[in-house]
């Protein structure tokens, strides 16, 4: 049987890290391919998360990665971005798990938390010992969070938190929420003007915290997403984050999380052009094999100009994050690049594997079907179009 080339040494992306960068992407490779490559097509029909390996991936610092601190590996960018793509490339629900735990809750609370509340949730999470979540979704839609109904009241000395968030990666298993809600405070201390938008440390274990998987997935199934319902959660006044008043402070932590997507989504698109591309030459059909029909070669060139393409501006993106110039704009090319053209070549993908590509002999389905959240969540499509648009034009269509 004849081996298909690795893609990257095609490419010589290699050449365009550092000596560090690679070994975070070794790391990560290696445990992409020993402790979840095994597993997730059993995890993906059965419906479950495997939390245990959520200390493993602390152990190997991959939680919080980009952070200084507190346990935090202290990576840069673009280290943090070759472990997204890495984990991605085996399933999105576990490069989801990362971002979640690193790339929102974690940096909620480093970039907008109290010195003490750093110290208390930071290093268990980096560890692996804490899970965390980030409530900002509500049921009505996640497109527009200025329209948030979750109300933070004031009460002497305490908050009291009433509202529902959706689709919140996590948040049955999670230690601590970061829940975002409009604060009603007549006084005005706790919000920039009447209602700003501020972000709570909720303990999951405090009463009136109720949060639900939910069911009947075909997406990211080795990974939970949940219903919260806070029905007057009591918490004390050093409970709100100090240093976010309005949405730019959840939309900071999106920030984050949308830039390890960029990277991610070429991940799943990797893993699918490789397998097509070694299916490709050892599978014959019309007495040669199939690589050998311009069609097929047609498809694999494209595919593979795609993931270059894509793979080399979540680069750039990171380059510049590390210079500290990166935009919320370039973000939402990188994202809605990434996540479109990696769908693109799943479906591509699909296709050169025939009828055996919609069995999960090959993972080009679950990676299909997973990227479809991914698409959505972290703002759609049409959101990061529309983002774009207002940047080129400066008109806001939304
Ligand atoms: P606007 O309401 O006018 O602005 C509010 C404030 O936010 C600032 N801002 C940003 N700041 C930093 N980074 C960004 N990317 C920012 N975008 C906006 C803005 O400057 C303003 O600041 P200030 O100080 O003047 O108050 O909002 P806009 O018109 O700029 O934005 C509109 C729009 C549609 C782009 C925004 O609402 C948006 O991005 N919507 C999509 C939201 C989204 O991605 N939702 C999905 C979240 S995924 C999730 O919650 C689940 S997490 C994963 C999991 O748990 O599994």
């Amino acid at each position: 049987m004849t081996t298909a080339p690795r893609i990257d040494q095609v490419f010589d992306f290699d050449a365009l890290l550092t000596e560090e960068e690679r070994g975070w992407q070794q790391k990560a490779r290696g445990f992409a391919q020993e402790r979840i490559l095994p597993i997730i097509e059993e995890d993906f029909e059965n419906k479950h998360f495997r939390k245990e390996l959520i200390p493993e991936l602390g152990a190997a610092g991959f939680l919080g990665m980009h952070l200084k601190g507190y346990g935090c590996a202290g990576a840069g960018a673009v280290a943090y971005g070759l472990v997204c793509l890495e984990l991605e490339a085996a399933d999105s629900g576990w490069r989801t798990f990362v971002s979640v735990q690193g790339s929102l809750a974690m940096s909620a609370i480093y970039k907008y938390g109290s010195e003490e509340q750093k110290q208390q949730w930071l290093p268990g999470m980096a560890a692996g010992e804490l899970v965390g979540c980030f409530a900002l979704t509500e049921p009505q839609g996640g497109s527009d969070p200025a329209a948030m109904s979750t109300v933070a009241r004031r009460e002497g000395d305490e908050w009291v938190i009433d509202g529902a968030k959706r689709w919140i990666g996590l948040a049955a298993l999670a230690d601590v929420a970061v829940v975002w809600a409009r604060v009603e405070d007549p006084s005005g201390e706790y919000g920039e003007g009447a209602r700003a938008v501020r972000g709570f440390i909720v303990p999951t274990s405090t009463a009136g915290f109720t949060a639900t998987a939910i069911d009947g997935k075909l997406s990211m199934r080795a990974s939970v997403q949940c219903d919260i319902d806070l029905d007057g959660v009591r918490l004390p006044a050093d409970a709100i984050l100090p240093g976010a008043a309005g949405l730019s402070g959840p939309f900071g932590c999106l920030n984050e999380a949308r830039y390890g997507i960029v990277w991610g989504a070429m991940g799943a698109a990797r893993s699918c052009l490789e397998v097509a591309l070694d299916r490709s030459i050892t599978r014959e059909v019309f007495g040669k094999p199939i690589g050998a029909n311009q069609l097929t070669q047609a498809k694999l060139a494209d595919m593979f100009l795609e993931v270059e393409k894509g793979t080399l501006l979540a680069l750039h993106l990171g380059r510049l994050k590390e210079a500290g110039t990166l935009t919320p704009a370039q973000i939402s090319v990188g994202k809605l690049n990434s996540v479109r053209e990696a769908l693109e070549i799943a479906h591509q993908a699909r296709t050169i594997l025939g009828g055996d590509g919609i069995t999960n002999a090959f993972p080009v389905m679950r990676h299909a079907a997973n990227l479809e959240s991914v698409r959505t969540y972290e703002g759609t499509d049409e959101i990061h179009q529309l983002i774009l648009g207002r940047a080129l034009t400066g008109l806001n269509a939304f």
